[in-house]
C-alpha cells in the first residue's frame, strides 16, 4: 500500500469548470505488528512458565500449559502478536519476572 497518485482527467472533477486536477492521496499503513516469542531453556521451572503466560498473555492454565510444553519441546514459540508498544511492554514485564525470580527465561520480539 504505496502512495498513489490520483490523476484526475479534464471535467471529471466537480468544480464545474474544465482544469486538470492532481491530486495525492496518501493511504493509511496498517502499523507493523511484532510476534513475541519465549525461549527455552534448561532451568527455569515449567510452572513459573506457565504464570507468566497467564499472567501476561491472558491465557487459561491449559493455553498456558500447551503453549510451555511447546516451548519446551521445540525451543521456541510465537505467544502473542502486538503493535510495538504493546509487545515491549511484554517482553519487559516477563524479562523483568525472570530476573526477579533469578530464572535464566528469555523473551523476545520480532516483527511480523
Ligand atoms: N525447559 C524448562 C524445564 O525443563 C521449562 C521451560 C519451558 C523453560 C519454557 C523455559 O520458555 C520456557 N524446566
Amino acid at each position: 500500500m504505496r502512495k498513489q497518485p490520483v490523476i484526475m482527467s479534464a471535467g471529471k472533477d466537480d468544480d464545474g469548470d474544465f482544469g486538470v486536477a492532481l491530486e495525492t492521496r496518501t493511504r493509511t499503513r496498517r502499523p507493523p505488528m511484532y510476534k513475541v516469542m519465549l525461549l527455552n531453556d534448561d532451568y527455569t521451572p515449567m510452572e513459573f512458565v506457565v504464570h507468566v503466560l497467564e499472567r501476561f498473555f491472558g491465557m487459561t492454565h491449559a493455553q498456558a500449559f500447551e503453549i510451555m510444553l511447546t516451548v519446551h519441546k521445540k525451543g521456541v514459540a510465537v505467544v502473542g502478536v502486538f503493535s510495538h508498544e504493546i509487545a515491549e511492554t511484554k517482553v519487559t514485564q516477563v524479562m523483568d519476572m525472570a530476573r526477579r525470580h533469578q530464572h535464566p527465561l528469555q523473551c523476545t520480539m520480532e516483527k511480523e
